[in-house]
């Protein structure tokens, strides 16, 4: 038939996430309202990102203000969070919403404000200007209870309580990888058409050995990571034959270095207290779980910690279970020396 070359069994991102819904019989759609609405305006973002001469500031560049993180804000974070905060508001489906470019928390008189969102509006936004691939990392709560307005206390619990968690990344396609119900699904944007198509189904993390972090920092690295990294660089003492060491990758925005071991495998480290918890971390860990892989602060398992402050950061270690339970080992064992 003259249709043969069409593939007609595309699915949307909203079809996928519909169908989802079906399997749950107590689904009001609520969520998928809320899913929904942030992917529509994801692709608002992957468009904004990438013709910023066209965007709303015409001159790009350090506003000269700084954020929370006392960070040089570039314009376009400033515009994305203002997207994000204004799409969120819009879907009447949150009621808290926590941002790393807001230093307070923005609470919401939402109609049915039964979840709470965190997010980084574009993380790794520091690369724009030489063309790199930035992000958006979202987290999604159920607020604890229904009959009250949302607290702090709706976020300020173990991560293992995300229910769903993403992010958006603007490379040289514009992906977005969700964990939800357990499973792991990519939709890849056709600008063509304006919907994310899903592309990858119920992903499971890669097995290549690549080892990704700035080290830069060497000079301070704990003993367990240096043992940890001399181990995936050097053989081993009295070791003969053939040794292949790993290979490194690093890209300095944690949307696309999460991208690439998701897909590719191997295992990514920032053990500096950097990243945030509630919209860097806890998001990464839910993915990398739901596909198989592992997350850890060296110690406990990401998703066991529990934030005191919306802001709070922690050492984060992700990747294929066996580079997780090696990093632990060298913290077991260079603890007890
Ligand atoms: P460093 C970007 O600024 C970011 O928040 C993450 O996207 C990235 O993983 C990390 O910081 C890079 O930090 O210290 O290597 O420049």
């Amino acid at each position: 038939a003259e249709n043969d070359d069409l593939k007609t069994d595309i699915v949307t991102l909203t079809q996928h996430i519909l169908a989802q819904q079906q399997t749950h019989a107590e689904a009001t759609g609520d969520l998928t309202i809320l899913l929904s609405s942030i992917a529509g305006r994801l692709n608002v973002l992957s468009n904004v990102v990438r013709k910023p001469n066209e965007s709303i500031f015409s001159d790009l560049g350090v506003t000269g203000t700084t954020n929370v993180q006392q960070e040089n804000v570039q314009k376009l974070d400033v515009l994305s969070n203002e997207i994000m905060i204004n799409m969120l508001k819009g879907s009447g489906r949150a009621s808290l919403l926590v941002s790393e470019e807001n230093d307070d928390p923005i609470f919401v008189d939402a109609q049915r404000g039964h979840y709470c969102v965190v997010f980084d509006p574009l993380d790794g936004s520091s690369n724009i200007d030489c063309g790199v691939s930035v992000g958006t990392i979202f987290g999604i709560y159920r607020v604890k209870d229904d009959t009250k307005k949302a607290t702090l206390e709706d976020l300020l619990r173990p991560g293992s309580d995300i229910i769903a968690g993403g992010y958006c990344m603007y490379g040289s396609y514009t992906a977005l990888v969700l964990a939800l119900g357990g499973n792991v699904n990519c939709y890849t944007l056709d600008p063509n058409i304006g919907e994310f198509l899903l592309t990858h189904r119920n992903m499971r993390i890669g097995k290549k050995k690549i080892y990704s972090l700035n080290e830069g920092y060497a000079h301070s690295f704990d003993p367990a990571i240096k043992g940890y990294l001399d181990s995936l660089k050097f053989p081993p003492e009295g070791h003969t034959g053939k040794f292949t060491p790993y290979s490194a990758r690093y890209v300095g925005s944690m949307v696309a270095d999460m991208h690439r071991t998701l897909l590719y495998g191997g295992v990514f480290l920032y053990p500096g207290a950097k990243l945030r918890m509630l919209y860097e971390c806890f998001p990464m860990a839910l993915l990398i779980e739901s596909a198989g892989g592992k997350a850890s602060n060296g110690r406990k398992r990401i998703l066991d910690l529990v934030p005191t402050k919306i802001h709070d950061r922690s050492p984060i270690f992700l990747g294929n279970v066996e580079e997780i339970d090696a990093i632990e080992g060298w913290f077991a064992k260079t603890a007890k020396n």
